[in-house]
């Protein structure tokens, strides 16, 4: 069994809208130019480099933006220029939403359980509804196809629908889940982190007050129920509302978990004690904690540096030993750095190595090296199984490169989202993709 890190391609619109509220660095650069080009690149290159360490790399594809059909769904009309047009000047935020290049966060395209912990023995898959913000709900039917059409083999891969897009079932993936285990090979438990609960329970709830909570009770525990797995096999710990409310939005922002270690900081769960004692009497391996106290870093410096959104690996040697890869903003706290190196470097753990990538047009967006990746514990047979052509070597690696260079704009304002001859490029650019990972028709524009 080796972990699979299916990493998102940034998409040709790719932008700065401000959109996603509760999420300091998109709230942040609403406005700003961005450059698709180098976005695209900055996360080929993070795949590039992982893949010639030995890590086991895979990659998505972006989606259609921008989605003129949600813009003709909410009354636009005339042809596509018109819709554009109209929409920039009638509801600019509108048309920005429709441009988000999104999908690249993959860590929110689904949640997955690897074969190994089903009880059908195939891997189970469930797209993100992420109904919280309008421009991500607009992401899980394509999801929902490109998974299909990568994990196709119905006797290895099992794709479950999305849960309801309504705010009891909210859902954002696999940000919300960490499998916990000795090896990748071995049986896991299941940590499912939520922000709320919208069913039952006492009025005294400890809720977030400034920052929605984007991720409910309800829509873990269906998520675990349609992957089959038991209550021997699940943890379901509440987030801290603080947590959320100075701009933690999700899980991985606060805590990253890989094997038998669960990297996080002291204001990650609610009930800190409870959620690792939860663990350890579920997991058959020992659980190996590392914990960032307050006092080393504050949750201002955890979301700004983005420390717990870092990819934590196994090395490929099979030693146990692990590799952190952070982005470059961890480099540029000193808090941060110093921590890196004397709690987590230094401390009793299996982080052995850290590497830094710099995904800066992601993070500007609030996306990390760990937004970027959707992790899949596949077995040899699996990989074998999957269609297409999406794991990376050197050759899809050079593809897509060539790719990038003759599609991809170096410059985008808000702006130029209404420029027809985008939308023009992009479906130009997408339908040329699908041919270099033969996948086939994923695209509404190519369904027809
Ligand atoms: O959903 N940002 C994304 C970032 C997702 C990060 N993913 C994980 N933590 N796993 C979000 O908030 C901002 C888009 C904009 O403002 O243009 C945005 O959608």
């Amino acid at each position: 069994m080796r972990e699979v890190n299916f990493d998102g391609l940034v998409g040709p619109t790719h932008n700065y809208a401000g959109l996603a509220h509760g999420n300091v660095a998109s709230m942040r650069h609403g406005g700003l130019e961005s450059n698709p080009k180098e976005a695209a690149l900055q996360g080929l290159a993070k795949m590039k480099a992982l893949k010639d360490s030995g890590f086991a790399q895979g990659v998505l594809p972006p989606q259609q933006r921008p989605d003129i059909g949600a813009l003709r769904d909410l009354g636009f009309s005339g042809s596509n220029a018109q819709v554009l047009e109209r929409a920039a000047l009638d509801a600019p935020q509108l048309l920005r939403a429709v441009c988000s290049a999104s999908s690249m966060w993959t860590a929110n395209a689904a949640t997955v359980t690897p074969s190994l912990d089903a009880a059908d023995s195939r891997v189970h898959f469930t797209p993100a509804n992420l109904q919280s913000s309008f421009h991500r709900f607009l992401e899980p039917r394509t999801t929902a196809r490109v998974l299909a059409a990568i994990f196709r083999d119905e006797t290895r891969f099992a794709h479950h629908p999305a849960l309801p897009a309504t705010p009891a079932f909210s859902d954002e993936g696999a940000a919300n889940h960490t499998r916990l285990a000795a090896t990748h090979g071995e049986a896991g438990v299941h940590l499912f982190v939520y922000g709320r609960q919208a069913f039952g329970g006492d009025n005294d709830r400890k809720e977030p007050v400034r920052y929605p909570a984007r991720q409910t009770l309800e829509a873990s525990q269906a998520i675990a129920r349609q992957h089959g797995l038991n209550d021997a096999q699940a943890v379901f710990a509440q987030q801290h509302p603080e947590a959320i409310d100075a701009g933690v939005f999700h899980n991985d922002v606060i805590a990253v978990g890989n094997g038998p270690v669960l990297l996080y900081h002291e204001m990650a769960f609610l009930e800190e004690e409870r959620t690792l004692e939860e663990l350890r009497s579920k997991m058959a391996a020992p659980l190996i904690p590392v914990r960032v106290p307050l006092e080393a870093m504050s949750l201002e410096d955890a979301v700004s540096s983005y420390l717990f959104n870092s990819q934590l690996l196994s090395d490929s040697d099979g030693s146990g030993a692990m590799t952190l890869v952070v982005p470059g903003e961890c480099q540029e706290n000193e808090a941060v750095w110093r921590t890196i190196q004397d709690l987590l470097l230094g401390g009793n753990n299996p982080i052995g190595e850290v590497v830094v990538k710099d995904v800066k047009q992601s993070m500007r967006n609030g996306g990390g090296p760990a937004c970027l990746r959707l992790r899949v514990v596949l077995s040899e047979d699996e990989r074998s199984g999957l269609s297409g052509r999406v794991l990376l070597d050197d050759g899809l690696y050079g593809d897509l490169i060539a790719w990038v260079e003759k599609h991809y704009r170096d410059r985008l304002t808000p702006e130029d989202l209404a420029d027809p001859q985008l939308a023009e490029e992009t479906l130009t650019a997408l339908d040329e993709l699908t041919q270099i990972l033969a996948i086939g028709n994923v695209y509404p524009f190519q369904l027809g």
